[in-house]
């Protein structure tokens, strides 16, 4: 009897994929490069369902019924490419590759690039939820061609996290446009995770409240607009106690946060598509200052606002939570900007309403507001952003004046706030009927000739600015 369905890369993630695929009635073929995984695999979990282990990539590939579908789950990078071709060299046309690591969508589009030429579908698949979504369902974000997920589809949706009946599973779109979904979604992880940490940070410091008293905060949060994975494991951080020292367990963390790279992949991608992804950016720049211990104990003796404490305790919780979903709004649309410009630039196709539908559970940023999204693009598909639709925008107007108290007060206690105070630039930036970039371009035009455009008439012009003073078309 032959595999349904093969997993190769048996470490934490794939070794719970496959025992996801079992667990649905498929027969799984796995294989590991280290052949004692492998047995380890078999000897764990062998009886959780149909699986045939191979030793070799050969005898994997030779396992799996046509067309062969193989899920490659090893560490993201050249190890991918290897067994790429090691995959390949036994594979036939129509045969499907799925690369379910956190690979950057250029290579996923130079990979399939390449095996399409051999008639190989290569599928580029995002798999958020890690761990326990892996065994009990994931987030799915499947690239690749329309025919592979005809193939491949119905299997996927089958292992994928279910809300309200619907499968957390949809065709992206071709080649990168999975991972590159995956790499933006990691980027709002990562901006989500700042703005909650600016909301506690801002209240401790501020009310001097306890971490226990903060998860009480928290944990009511959750229970209205914010609701959400992140605030509820935020309150449960929040709750815990060392049990080495007794003190709260956030205060016994080094405060320094690591990275794996995908908030920068999205920054980074962000500055060549031009799209301000303000919130992710800060993130990111938040989790690097975090991470230099000299310059930060060098610049401790700085000086700092004289007094401590914020005005107006039971307020400033409100508000902060205000302040906190306003900034989530922005970071949010900024995001979807990005795909949306992704979309038009590698001609994906995405259809953005689908992305909020099958990041509502199994992922990391799954929340109760996604739906909103969902019903926003629903409404509009053609959104020129998120801000604007009319749910949003009405839920900005209700938090814009606590927002701006809360930046006020964050910059009068001296705790920074980079998440909230630039997701409020943005969106003061972007409501502006004017903007400073007419001066830009007339220092632009003044010191390199650049030229500009004028609001009354077409065309661009040049100010003769060493000589006469004159205005010339370019
Ligand atoms: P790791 O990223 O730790 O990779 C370990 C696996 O890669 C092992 O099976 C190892 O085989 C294999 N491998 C390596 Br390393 N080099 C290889 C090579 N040259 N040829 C063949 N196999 C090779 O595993 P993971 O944490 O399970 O993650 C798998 C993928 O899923 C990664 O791309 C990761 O970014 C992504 N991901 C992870 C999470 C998460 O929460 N951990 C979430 C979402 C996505 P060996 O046993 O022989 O060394």
């Amino acid at each position: 009897d032959k595999a349904d369905i093969g997993v190769t890369g048996l470490a934490t993630m794939g070794r719970n994929l496959a025992r996801n695929f079992a667990h649905h009635g498929y027969t799984v073929a796995v294989h590991n490069r280290t052949v004692s995984r492998t047995k380890e695999f078999m000897a764990e979990h062998g009886g959780e369902g149909a699986f045939l282990p191979a030793d070799s990539i050969e005898e994997f590939v030779a396992s799996l019924k046509r067309p062969r579908k193989a899920i490659i789950m090893v560490m993201a990078g050249s190890a991918t490419d290897a067994v790429i071709e090691q995959l390949a060299a036994h594979m036939e046309p129509g045969d499907m590759i799925v690369d379910g690591g956190n690979a950057h969508f250029a290579d996923t589009r130079r990979r399939e690039a390449a095996l399409r030429e051999r008639g190989i579908h290569f599928v580029g698949t995002g798999i958020s939820g890690g761990e326990e979504g892996a065994l009990r369902g994931p987030s799915i974000m499947p690239g690749g061609s329309p025919e592979a997920y005809l193939e491949l589809g119905p299997m996927l949706e089958d292992i994928a996290a279910k809300v309200d009946g619907t499968p957390c599973c949809v065709h992206v779109g071709p080649d990168g446009a999975g991972h590159f979904v995956k790499m933006v979604h990691n980027g709002i992880e990562y901006a989500d995770m700042q703005l909650i940490a600016e909301a506690y940070d801002l209240l401790r410091q501020g009310l001097g409240a306890t971490p226990a008293e903060l998860a009480e905060i928290f944990r009511e949060w959750n229970r209205g607009d914010l609701e959400s994975y992140l605030i509820e494991i935020t309150a449960e951080v929040l709750g815990h106690t060392d049990p080495a020292t007794g003190s709260p367990f956030v205060d016994i963390v080094l405060d320094r946060a690591e990275q794996k790279g995908t908030g920068r992949w999205t920054v980074q991608s962000a500055l060549d598509l031009g799209v301000p992804v303000t919130g992710i950016a800060e993130a990111v720049f938040a989790r690097a200052l975090s991470a230099h211990p000299e310059k930060r104990k060098a610049a401790a003796t700085l000086a700092g606002p004289r007094g401590g404490r914020a005005a107006g305790g039971d307020t400033l919780v409100e508000d902060v939570r205000k302040a906190l979903y306003a900034s989530k709004i922005i970071a949010y649309a900024q995001g979807f900007d990005q795909i949306a410009a992704a979309s038009r630039e590698y001609g994906w196709d995405v259809n953005l309403g689908s992305l909020a539908t099958i990041w509502r559970g199994g992922c990391i940023i799954r929340a109760r507001f996604l739906d909103r999204i969902r019903a926003a693009y629903d409404a509009d598909p053609s959104l020129p952003t998120l801000l604007v639709d009319p749910a949003f925008a009405e839920a900005l107007a209700d938090a814009q004046d606590a927002w701006r108290r809360v930046v006020s007060t964050a910059v009068t206690i001296g705790v920074p706030t980079p998440g909230f105070s630039s997701a409020l630039a943005y969106y003061d930036a972007l409501r502006r009927d004017r903007l400073p970039a007419a001066l830009i371009q007339g220092m632009r035009d003044y010191f390199g000739a650049h030229t500009y455009r004028r609001v009354d008439r077409e065309g661009a012009f040049h100010t003769d600015w060493s000589g006469d003073r004159a205005e010339r078309p370019a």
